[in-house]
């Protein structure tokens, strides 16, 4: 029997065509349902290798319910939704999809922060619903980018490439992480400062932080009372990063002006969520790394991990 392969998202054939040789591989099909998490266990239960989501707990019990499982190939830079430490004890290696990806995120939480201070979206909808009569001087005036400050929350490569982008618009640029980046400090000029001092500086805060113990509800009420009445708020990390009620509540009262967000608590976030109904919001579901070019890339790479893992060699792109 050949070993099989499930897959908790369709994914194109192109892309699943290498595995069909050698592997028996199987797909949730049904586009708009996340796969049922009994039906996950099933799977799970008899796979050698799964290619998963951010949305499929990888946790202890279905690690130990995934005897012959060898890999888990997450189809995104990101792994909080995995349990490490299990699956280590289990013998089972988890893959991401690391660097294939950080130029279009990088170029995505640039837009939202363009989208967010210049109210494209908001000036999208006026001209559609036909409000637009006539033209006045300060008719949706937004915030300039150029020459403000940037400060950016997680410099990693997501973090330096957003900087690159920062640069290009003659920002001056913050940034505040675990570790000093000396490359991002010589060549792109980014100082490093506490985040009390970033958040006080900065006309946009911009979180490229991964979701850990210490990065959780790091954005509270104190943090955006700490920020400028005039500046935005960006997220493209992940949402429990950010309380999202001292989030409404600051936009609300005017505390930050307004807001760029690709994550959300909650995925798929309620329409009927407090923070949809704000015109200062834009929001967008989870698309930052989602150009053809860029997700087709990163189904590769997952497809690629698991044929190495399961041929005994050592994948491209392993979770230490
Ligand atoms: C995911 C992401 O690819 O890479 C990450 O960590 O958040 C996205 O790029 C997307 O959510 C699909 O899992």
């Amino acid at each position: 029997m050949k070993p099989s392969i499930f897959i908790t998202r369709k994914l194109p054939q192109a892309v699943i065509e290498p595995l069909n040789a050698e592997y028996q591989v199987e797909m949730w099909e049904k586009e708009d349902v996340p796969v049922p998490r009994d039906v996950l266990l099933k799977k799970a239960g008899s796979a050698s290798a799964l290619i998963t989501m951010l949305s499929d707990q990888m946790d202890g019990e279905l690690l130990e319910h995934a005897s012959s499982l060898k890999v888990i190939a997450n189809l995104a830079v990101g792994y909080d939704n995995i349990d490490l430490q299990a699956a280590k004890e289990k013998g089972v290696i988890i893959c991401n999809t690391p660097d294939v990806l950080t130029d279009t995120t990088a170029d995505l939480t640039f837009g939202l922060l363009m989208a967010a201070a210049r109210r494209i979206v908001e000036a999208d909808r006026y001209i559609k619903e036909g409000r637009w009569k006539s033209w006045s001087p300060l008719l949706l005036a937004g915030a300039d980018i150029h020459h403000k400050t940037i400060g950016i929350v997680g410099m990693g490569s997501i973090g330096e490439t957003v900087a690159k982008r920062a640069k290009g618009f003659d920002m001056n640029i913050l940034y505040h992480n675990r570790s000093r980046k000396p490359e991002a400090e010589e060549g792109l000029g980014a100082v490093y400062v506490s985040m009390d001092e970033l958040l006080a500086q900065s006309d946009f805060v911009v979180v490229l932080a991964p979701l850990t113990q210490e990065t959780e509800g790091l954005f509270q009420k104190e943090q955006f009372q700490a920020m400028k009445k005039s500046a935005f708020f960006i997220n493209a990390a992940r949402g429990p990063i950010v309380n999202e009620e001292a989030l409404t509540e600051a936009l609300k009262k005017g505390e930050i002006a307004g807001a760029g967000l690709d994550v959300f608590v909650e995925e798929p976030i309620d329409s009927n969520h407090p923070l949809l109904q704000l015109d200062n919001v834009v929001a967008l579901p989870h698309i930052a790394s989602s150009s053809i070019e860029t997700r087709t890339a990163m189904m590769n790479l997952c497809v690629q991990n698991v044929m190495a893992v399961l041929k005994g060699d050592e994948p491209r792109t392993r979770v230490e």
